[in-house]
C-alpha cells in the first residue's frame, strides 16, 4: 500500500508554539525526507472549528485563510504537501457518517477531550458536534487512505479509536480498503505545556491569551509572556520535573526552541529571569522569519491561487475512494 502522511489542524485560532511543535515542525521534517511515491496531504479542518458551536462566517473564513498562511510560513511546501480545506471536500462528511454506524455514543462520550470540553457547558447544551468530533477525524484521515498521522500526544485517545473504526470497518465489510492508520508522535516535544499551568497542554482555545506564544506574536509581547510565565522562587535554576514543574516546563520550552538538549544548556548560574529572558529570546529569534513570510503571504494572493487549485486535487482523491466506499457499504 501506499504510505500517505495526513494530518489536519484546527483554524480556531492562530497556531501556537504547541501546534509548531507538535505537528507543523515534524511535518516538515517530513517534507524534507519526502520521496516522490509518498504523499503528504495536510488539512484545515474548518468544520471541526464549528464543533463547539457556530462562529461568525467572517471569522471562519479569515481564520481559515490565516492558518494557511500560517502553514506556508513555517515552511509547509505546497509543491510537497497538498493542503486543502476540509470543507472543500464534502465526502469527508459522508464517511463520518457512515463512521458513525461503526460506533457507539457510549464509548464518544468517554474520549477524555469530550468530557474536558463538555463540562464548560451547562447540562443539556453540549453541542453534537462535540461529541462526534472523532468520527470527522476519524474520516479525514480514512477518505485518504493514509497510513501514517503525525500528531502531538494529545490525540492519542482520538488515535486508537480511529484505529478501531479502520478494523470495524474491514471486519463488518470483509474489505481491506482502508489501512489503519499509525500515529507518528516524536518521542520529544510531543506536549508542550501551557505558560501559566504547566499541568495543562498549551492550546488555541483555552488557558487565556498569556498561556500560549502564537506564531505571530511581537518581540514585545514574546518577552512579556516569557516574563509572566508561571516559575517559582526557589532561587538557582535545576532542572527537576518533578518537583519544579514550572521551571521545567521553561526549560524543556528553551530546549525545543533552541534545539539542545537539557544537558547543554548552561543554566547553573542562571536566575529565573535569566532564564525567561534567555527563553523570549530564542522564541523571537525562531519567530522572527515566519512572522516576515506570514506578513507577506496574507498581503498576496498566493494562498488563495493554492487553496483553489488544491480544493480539487483533494476532491478528486477522495471522490475516487468514496465510490468504492459506497460500493462496499451497498450505496452504490
Ligand atoms: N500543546 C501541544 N503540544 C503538542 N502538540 C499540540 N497540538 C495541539 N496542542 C499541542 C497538536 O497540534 C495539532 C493541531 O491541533 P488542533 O488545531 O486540531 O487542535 P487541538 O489539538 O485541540 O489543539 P489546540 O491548540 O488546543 O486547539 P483548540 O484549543 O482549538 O482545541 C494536533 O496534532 C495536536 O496534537
Amino acid at each position: 500500500k501506499k504510505t500517505i502522511y495526513f494530518s489536519g489542524i484546527q483554524p480556531t485560532g492562530i497556531p501556537h508554539l504547541g501546534n509548531y511543535f507538535g505537528v507543523i515542525d515534524p511535518w516538515i521534517e517530513l517534507q524534507k525526507l519526502k520521496e516522490e511515491s509518498i504523499g503528504m496531504i495536510l488539512s484545515i479542518v474548518d468544520q471541526h472549528a464549528i464543533s463547539l458551536g457556530p462562529l461568525k462566517a467572517e471569522d471562519l473564513r479569515s481564520n481559515t485563510r490565516q492558518m494557511a498562511c500560517s502553514l506556508i510560513a513555517c515552511g509547509v511546501d505546497p509543491q510537497k504537501t497538498l493542503l486543502f480545506r476540509q470543507s472543500d471536500v464534502p465526502e469527508i462528511a459522508q464517511l463520518s457518517w457512515i463512521l458513525g454506524s461503526l460506533q457507539t455514543t457510549s464509548k464518544l462520550a468517554r474520549l477524555p477531550q469530550y468530557k474536558e470540553k463538555s463540562e464548560k457547558f451547562k447540562k443539556g447544551d453540549i453541542p453534537v458536534g462535540l461529541l462526534t468530533y472523532p468520527l470527522l477525524q476519524a474520516a479525514d484521515v480514512l477518505m485518504f487512505r493514509a497510513t501514517h498521522v503525525p500528531v502531538g500526544e494529545d490525540q492519542s485517545q482520538h488515535m486508537n479509536l480511529m484505529g478501531g473504526l479502520a478494523y470495524a470497518f474491514s471486519k463488518t465489510y470483509n474489505t481491506d480498503f482502508l489501512p489503519i492508520p499509525k500515529q507518528v508522535t516524536r518521542k520529544t516535544n510531543a506536549r508542550i505545556k501551557s505558560l501559566r499551568d504547566p499541568t495543562k497542554k498549551m492550546s488555541k482555545s483555552s488557558g487565556g491569551d498569556k498561556s500560549r506564544i502564537e506564531l505571530t506574536d511581537s518581540r514585545e509581547a514574546i518577552f512579556e509572556k516569557c516574563q509572566k510565565a508561571q516559575s517559582d522562587n526557589l532561587g538557582k535554576i535545576t532542572y527537576d520535573p518533578e518537583n519544579r514543574i514550572a521551571v521545567a516546563n521553561l526549560l524543556d520550552l528553551l530546549s525545543a526552541i533552541s534545539q539542545k538538549s537539557i544537558e547543554e544548556i548552561p543554566f547553573e548560574n542562571w536566575t529565573t529571569l535569566d532564564l525567561k529572558q534567555h527563553l523570549a529570546q530564542e522564541i523571537d529569534q525562531k519567530l522572527e522569519p515566519i512572522r516576515r513570510n506570514l506578513r507577506e503571504l496574507e498581503n498576496g494572493s498566493k494562498i488563495d491561487v493554492i487553496l483553489k487549485e488544491n480544493e480539487e486535487k483533494a476532491r478528486n482523491l477522495a471522490q475516487e475512494n468514496m465510490k468504492e466506499i459506497r460500493k462496499i457499504v451497498g450505496f452504490l
